[in-house]
């Protein structure tokens, strides 16, 4: 049996997207996941959730002293567990590369080792998982309590550290392609910046304007794009109203993609620390869904991040 993703209701919350992947794995089994170095407690907790759910098979790649030491932390035990050994965090990263490029598992995540460590493995040229295309973090996150009524998109605060324009671009369709697979099929798409004017000293303001533009033009299809905004005016309907932006983007933004790392990772962090947002994190325009998560992010985000690659996962055709 097929899900015709169409018909699927929007996703508008968290718990949405968690029942969403409970509905792709309850038709589609679940999905295999290699953990690149495992030993984590906090990443094998979330593991575990997510194989009682039965949204997921892990492979655990690294130390098998070390796997079982983070079990043991969280009182886990890890049973007939597909433990792979690795001897460093190298080679963990390399196995599990492997086994996704092998089409043994759908889904990459990471453990306990180096982002770059592992982002590294993913580019590899030989036997890596790039697909042709600019791989990027796409954030999806709502905030209880606040009156939004939306899930939001947020990239990119994990991978590309200082995207030009071309880069840019790639980064919105990969988050445009996350809002498709939640049932959004024209998401409004924010250029975030620090104004909502186009001024040519801010070359921010200047990559979005030109960004919008091919947006109106359908160079870049199946969202509405607009940009510079700033991010109340991007949010919040008041404030585009004061300011009197015409854009049917404005207040209405799902996506919001921000100029380089450093802001999106403190509005990622932002969010978690000040808001209490429900957070779910990925890495698109690979051959599969990537998770990488942080040591500090907690496991709930771990397990949210791995519901949202199960559904992904669905919808991303191996090349
Ligand atoms: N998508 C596709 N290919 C890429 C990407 C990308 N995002 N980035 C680099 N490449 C390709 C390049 O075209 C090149 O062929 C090769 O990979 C190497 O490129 P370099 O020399 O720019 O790459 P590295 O190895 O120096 O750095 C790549 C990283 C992803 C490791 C680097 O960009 C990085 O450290 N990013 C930040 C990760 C991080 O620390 N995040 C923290 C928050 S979790």
């Amino acid at each position: 049996m097929t899900i015709d993703f169409r018909i699927i209701e929007p996703v508008r919350s968290v718990p949405a997207l968690l029942d969403l992947a409970r509905l792709v794995a309850s038709v589609r089994g679940p999905r295999r996941v290699a953990v690149a170095a495992a030993g984590d407690a906090h990443v094998l907790a979330a593991v575990h959730e997510a194989r009682l759910e039965n949204l997921i098979r892990p492979i655990l790649f690294g130390d098998p002293a070390a796997i079982t030491a983070a079990a043991h932390e969280v009182g886990l035990d890890l049973g007939r567990a597909d433990v792979r050994p690795a001897a460093n965090n190298d080679e963990a990263a390399e196995l599990a590369v492997r086994s996704v490029t092998s089409g043994e598992a759908d889904i990459l995540m990471k453990g306990l080792l180096d982002t770059a460590v592992l982002l590294r493995a993913v580019l590899n040229k030989d036997w890596g998982l790039r697909a042709g295309k600019l791989l990027s973090h796409v954030l999806v996150y709502d905030v209880p309590g606040a009156d939004f009524g939306r899930l939001f998109f947020m990239s990119d605060g994990a991978m590309n550290i200082e995207p030009d324009l071309k880069a840019k671009i790639t980064i919105v369709e990969n988050a445009v392609a996350v809002a498709h697979a939640l049932g959004i099929p024209q998401p409004n798409v924010a250029m975030l910046a620090a104004v909502e004017v186009v001024n040519p000293d801010m070359s921010t303001a200047v990559d979005d304007a030109i960004i919008s533009k091919m947006g109106d033009r359908g160079q870049i299809k199946g969202a509405s794009i607009d940009g510079p905004l700033a991010l109340d005016n991007a949010v919040s309907l008041e404030a585009a109203r004061i300011k009197k932006i015409a854009s049917p983007v404005a207040g209405r933004a799902d996506v919001l993609i921000v100029d380089d790392i450093d802001v999106g990772n403190v509005f990622y962090k932002t969010l978690v620390y000040f808001a209490r947002a429900r957070v779910a994190g990925v890495i698109m325009g690979a051959r599969a869904p990537i998770v990488l998560t942080s040591r500090a992010d907690s496991e709930e985000a771990k397990f949210n991040s791995l519901a949202l690659a199960c559904v992904l996962s669905e919808r991303l055709p191996l090349v």
